[in-house]
């Protein structure tokens, strides 16, 4: 099919970004980025790439293709074709086979307590903070996992809320004395001891979760540790919820048997299936939000499980927002044989040969649509290809279009600090890996301006 080039300079503020990108568009989405050729062959596919001349020439698969190859042009034949289709083909190729939904029941009580956070200037902020134990499924293996809840106590109405998984439990997200601290196996790091968390991991990531100003803006904040759900190494399979929903542990896996991202994708619905009970909670305005691999997790709970009114990737990086076929930073090859255990073992089998892959990672942000979809880069960030998020999330926006909404836009890459895009945002930050308050506010502008301005305008 013949393509119609139309070239786009893509300038950026920094050396390292400098890159002259010619786009190809066809139909509205095939994309071609000519840049100085180079073989994968002559790099090991286990090698991270930092060098933007490397970055291959490739055409991105039209995620508007159903099955047939036909592009669909409304919202029905993209909902009752190609969206199935696509997601059916991220299943097939990088997370393996979606779980299916289980019961969730509460043990024991839910505990509530009025508390008051350390807030934003110096003040504080009157808070119900909820800890309940939930039990994921009613199989004789259900694994259980702990839930961490706040919401503004001041609240008239039930609140939009935040909810995502942690790295090293609850009581790492807060300084607060008496969050439950989790006794799930845990990957090595600081407070951490035969590979359980100690006191001192208490409040160790605390900046990641700024409750006290989240709830000052009037949302709510929920989270819950991901190695409840499946514990981060390659043998957690065997403790994880996998064995409980009749996935198999041991020999061969299936090419598109699901690992640890679809397993805590699958946590976070079961969460969302409890949360939406609460009365505080608007259940129609859960935000998942999601940093690295859990961004990545973020990414597909939003993909399988339209209930999540707004999704928010933080420095996702490869196999979440970043573009795979760029090949910059974390590849294919280096992420899949670092962590054998995060996607399905089809992913890893296009190590070097990204450019076949039938989906790319704008494929996994294209299931969003129509909801408002955050993805955050960190310009130190390299590992996670900031460019490469900002493109695949520029990529998207003739899905978001079908529904008459703006996504990104085309637009130059923006400045730093800079948050750009209307259902579709985008920013970078200054500074390292990490989710930081700033980030935040950005992901609650988005919600104030698309779900709080839906609600009052729907009154
Ligand atoms: C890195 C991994 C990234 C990202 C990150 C994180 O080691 O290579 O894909 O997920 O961890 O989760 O912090």
């Amino acid at each position: 099919m013949a393509v119609p080039a139309e070239a786009m300079m893509v300038t950026t503020r920094t050396r390292f970004f400098v890159v002259m990108i010619a786009v190809a568009v066809c139909g509205g989405f095939g994309w071609r980025s000519t840049m100085t050729e180079a073989t994968a062959a002559e790099t090991d596919v286990t090698d991270p790439n930092y060098d933007e001349e490397a970055v291959r020439s490739f055409t991105l698969p039209n995620i508007l293709e159903g099955p047939d190859g036909v592009a669909a042009d409304s919202v029905a034949a993209w909902e009752k074709t190609s969206r199935p289709y696509q997601f059916r083909q991220l299943q097939r190729f990088v997370y393996g086979e979606q779980l299916p939904a289980a019961p969730v029941q509460v043990v024991g009580e839910v505990q509530r307590k009025e508390v008051q956070l350390a807030g934003p200037g110096g003040g504080t902020t009157a808070a119900v903070r909820l800890q309940a134990r939930l039990r994921l499924g009613t199989a004789a293996n259900a694994r259980e996992t702990e839930v961490l809840v706040y919401l503004p106590a001041a609240a008239k109405e039930p609140v939009p809320t935040f909810l995502k998984l942690n790295f090293a439990g609850n009581q790492a997200e807060t300084a607060d004395p008496e969050v439950w601290m989790t006794d799930s196996w845990m990957r090595s790091g600081d407070g951490v001891e035969d590979h359980k968390a100690t006191d001192a991991t208490r409040g160790i990531n605390a900046r990641r979760f700024p409750a006290a100003e989240m709830l000052s803006r009037g949302y709510g904040m929920a989270t819950a540790y991901c190695g409840d759900i499946f514990p981060d190494h390659p043998e957690g399979r065997a403790e994880s919820v996998l064995p409980s929903l009749g996935r198999p542990v041991e020999g061969e896996l299936a090419a598109n048997e699901p690992g640890a991202i679809t397993a805590w994708a699958w946590g976070l619905s079961r969460i969302l299936d409890w949360l939406v009970t609460l009365p505080a909670v608007d259940g129609e305005g859960v935000i998942v939000v999601g940093h690295s691999r859990l961004g990545k997790t973020a990414l597909w709970a939003g993909a399988c499980d339209q209930r999540f009114a707004m999704v928010v990737s933080n420095e996702s990086g490869c196999g979440g927002a970043a573009l795979s076929r760029r090949n910059y930073g974390e590849t294919v090859g280096v992420i899949t044989s670092r962590f054998p255990h995060w996607f399905c073992p089809s992913f890893g089998s296009y190590a070097g040969r990204e450019l076949e892959l039938p989906v790319d990672q704008h494929t996994l942000l294209a299931m969003i649509a129509p909801r408002p979809l955050y993805v955050a880069s960190a310009e130190g960030d390299r590992w996670a290809d900031p460019r490469g998020e900002f493109l695949s999330a520029e990529a998207v926006g003739p899905v978001w279009k079908l529904y008459g909404r703006e996504g990104l836009g085309r637009r130059d890459y923006p400045a730093l600090g800079e948050s750009v895009g209307d259902f579709v945002r985008y920013h970078v930050r200054g500074g390292k890996h990490d989710l930081l308050l700033e980030d935040w506010q950005h992901f609650a502008d988005m919600a104030d301006a698309t779900l709080r301005a839906e609600k009052t305008s729907s009154r």
